[in-house]
């Protein structure tokens, strides 16, 4: 087994790396504390061909391998969370979703844009009422001539207000649909969010972390949609979104490791630093147990994500590796931000230094695209199978 990374792999790493530490990390406090993250950041990143990743050349990519993407991941994430969420979305939930799932003519048509970051993309599937149990959306898409129409709302929806098209799931209204399982009936549709009908507003309240993402909440009120913007198939969109979610969750698992690092390196800083009954507390037997214990949870996670990422690039089934790497990854680094906060004391409890930003952020990665307890559902039907009901 060959533990090393390739000439590419590096090289991506060293970009990502480079463009984290140099430009993201330096403004992470700032964006958290208003709650923005600059466009010129979007261009940045589109210029260094970070957005357009995965995808073949021709179409404004960048043609790396998926290993290649989580190291991407892994460096934003070790700057800032809310700059690794806006990529997550774009480039792995939707454009490697609209590559994969897309018609020629969708792919030609929207995926250069997205690579060029001069349009945003944003993936529309969680409803009021329907988060975990993703089958059981109620936003419909009733057919009419020439198209369908949409109604009906979603929320939480990352890059929502700065996005110009959207991916919304919708349960198709069609007599040939009504028999079918409520999971037969969802239908995929690329929906430029500038079409009549359509309603966003920023998500209310201020959430506990990933300040900087732009979160919204979308309505649509007989939104004319045209047939070919439909993604994947009539009743095809629950595999559309189960398979865009894997892309999505390496995502946040790469996430989970930059945050968990970023933990790593903040502590090591501080216990080397900081003096207490007359020496520096790294040399305190409980302190070196909790360094010891977020640095082999920080190496058996990256073992995990990598993992995940390889399976991908041989082609091979990869559900279950992204779910275990997923789980594994954001437990292990809420853990790890936890114990970070902690040996930094009254300092860590405070902004005074990242840590509790990285708490605070971390949370979110246990429940974005699919809670922990949703890992766990998925890698158990792996290993037992699914209950089959008569
Ligand atoms: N890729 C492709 N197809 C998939 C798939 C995947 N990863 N996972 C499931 N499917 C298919 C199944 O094969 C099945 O197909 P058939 O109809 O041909 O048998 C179909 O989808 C239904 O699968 P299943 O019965 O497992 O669906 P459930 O309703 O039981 O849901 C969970 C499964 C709970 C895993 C799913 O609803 C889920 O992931 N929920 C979390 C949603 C989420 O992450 N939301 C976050 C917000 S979006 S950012």
């Amino acid at each position: 087994m060959d533990f090393t990374l390739n000439e590419q792999q590096q090289h991506w790493q060293r970009v990502a790396r480079d463009f984290a530490q140099n430009r993201v990390a330096p403004i992470a406090r700032e964006m958290d504390e208003t709650g923005e993250m600059p466009l010129s950041l979007v261009t940045e990143m589109a210029e260094l061909g970070l957005l357009g990743a995965t995808l073949p050349k021709e179409l404004g990519g960048s043609e790396i391998d998926h290993l290649s993407l989580a190291l991407i991941y892994e460096e934003l994430g070790r700057a800032c969370s809310s700059v690794r969420g806006f990529m997550t979305v774009h480039s792995s939930l939707v454009m490697q979703c609209i590559n994969h799932w897309g018609s020629e003519e969708q792919r030609t048509k929207f995926l250069p844009m997205l690579a060029s970051g001069s349009e945003i993309g944003c993936y529309a599937l969680t409803e009021p009422e329907a988060g975990s149990d993703a089958a059981s959306i109620s936003t419909r898409a009733r057919k009419v001539n020439g198209g369908y129409i949409l109604d009906g709302e979603k929320i939480w929806i990352t890059n929502g207000n700065i996005a110009r098209l959207a991916i919304v799931f919708a349960k198709l209204v069609a007599p040939e649909f009504e028999a079918k399982k409520p999971h037969e009936r969802i239908t995929a549709f690329l929906v430029p969010l500038e079409s009549e009908g359509v309603q966003r507003v920023p998500m209310p309240g201020q959430e506990l972390g990933h300040r900087a993402s732009d979160h919204a909440h979308i309505v649509f009120k007989d939104c004319f949609v045209s047939s070919e913007m439909v993604l994947g198939g009539e009743g095809k969109g629950f595999k559309v979104a189960m398979s865009a979610l894997d892309h999505g969750r390496l995502g946040v698992a790469a996430g989970a490791l930059g945050v968990h690092q970023a933990c790593l390196d903040a502590s090591v800083d501080f216990v080397r630093k900081r003096k207490q009954f007359g020496q520096r507390i790294g040399d305190f037997e409980m302190v070196q147990s909790s360094i010891a214990e977020m640095k082999a949870s920080l190496d058996a996670s990256r073992l995990l994500v990598y993992r995940a990422a390889w399976t991908k690039d041989q082609g091979l089934p990869s559900k279950s590796e992204t779910s275990v790497a997923k789980y594994f990854a954001t437990e292990a680094a809420c853990k790890a931000a936890s114990d970070a906060v902690l040996l930094h004391g009254g300092r860590g409890y405070s902004n005074e230094y990242p840590v509790e930003r990285y708490y605070r952020d971390i949370k979110g990665l246990q429940i974005y695209e699919g809670t922990a307890h949703i890992q766990k559902i998925v890698i158990a039907r792996e290993v037992i199978g699914k209950e089959t009901r008569s």
